[in-house]
């Protein structure tokens, strides 16, 4: 199925459900919760009952200002309660991501007997299989693909949705720094003509001091490697939130020279992260792959247990070297 075609079947599964279940990945980010709150809208337009699915218990800043902006509008839902809600003519919507062990909900995937997955990242082996899967990885963000969607119908979209959807774009393409093509631009602009503000896409995206703070700790314990390769260690002493990881990595990417990143923390006290960004010369996917992740030649990450953070710092280094 072309795009167009995903288009036109997704537009026909939404208006044939009797209702409508949209759920993103687990710690939900800007970009999967402004694309899950325009499938929404989109829905309520149709007259059609909708619900986001929502386990997380802790939010980011950004998204936390979201929900309390949409709260008395929108029906969130916690997993364990969608049964009262459901019936076999219900649809799942799944944004922003694409296996179903970083779903909101791990189990629930397989309950649906109509499923949509709309996404831009890679297709791996534990990937689901839905009746419609429209993955772009091509594309900066669920956000610009929900958009484009939206502008192939003309669909309205209200000013306030067109700002989530603008921050999700805003996010996930580092400020338009990376990902980022005309049609992205275009996906903007036409958010911005439906009335999103580029004011209020700062607010959500503002940071906190002292996150930022933390991050910038890890900078400064920064080695580069071959010239090009920024690598980054968190502090043994710090868990650090997989998001803090990825930001540190887009902006390891800011400076001269420095054509790929890795970032590495704790997570937890078992589990070890890394975030890795590249500008595109090297497939940091392939590279994290080896060490159990994925992701493409921008956009990679993985999480490894069992492991102390010196020895995982050994073992990516060993890639980095078998694959010279
Ligand atoms: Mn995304």
């Amino acid at each position: 199925m072309n795009k167009k075609q995903s288009f036109k079947a997704i537009n026909r599964f939404i208006r044939h459900s009797s209702s409508i279940f949209i759920m993103g990945h687990k710690d939900l980010d800007l970009d999967a919760i402004g694309s899950a709150l325009a499938i929404y809208q989109l829905c309520l337009k149709f007259k059609k009952k909708a619900y986001i699915i929502l386990d997380d218990t802790k939010h980011e800043a950004g998204v936390q200002k979201i929900l309390d902006i949409v709260r008395d509008t929108v029906i969130f839902l916690n997993s364990s309660k969608i049964e009262k809600y459901k019936n076999s003519n219900s649809l799942l919507v799944v944004v922003d991501v694409n296996k179903s062990q970083i779903m909101q909900n791990e189990k629930i995937f397989s309950s649906f007997r109509k499923t949509v997955v709309i996404d831009h990242h890679d297709l791996g082996e534990d990937s689901v299989s839905a009746n419609i899967l429209l993955i772009d990885k091509e594309i900066s963000s669920t956000s610009e693909l929900v958009t484009e969607f939206l502008y192939f119908y003309n669909y309205p979209i209200p000013p306030i949705y067109a700002t989530f959807l603008l921050a999700g774009i805003t996010l996930d393409t580092n400020n338009f720094t990376s990902k980022t093509n005309a049609k992205t631009h275009y996906a903007a602009s036409y958010l911005i003509r439906h009335g999103a503000s580029v004011k209020d896409v700062n607010v959500l995206l503002k940071q906190d001091l002292e996150e930022y703070i933390l991050r910038q700790k890890v900078i400064t314990d920064l080695e580069v490697l071959d010239g090009t390769i920024a690598f980054a260690k968190g502090s043994n002493r710090i868990c650090y939130k997989r998001e803090e990881l990825a930001k540190i990595a887009d902006t390891l990417l800011e400076f001269n020279h420095i054509e790929t990143s890795y970032v590495m923390g704790k997570l937890s006290d078992k589990e070890i992260g890394i975030s890795a960004r590249s500008i595109g010369t090297v497939n940091i996917g392939e590279v994290l792959e080896k060490l159990g992740g994925g992701g493409d030649q921008h956009d990679a990450a993985c999480r490894i247990s069992g492991k102390t953070l010196k020895e995982v710092e050994e073992d990516l280094k060993k890639v980095l070297g078998e694959m010279k």
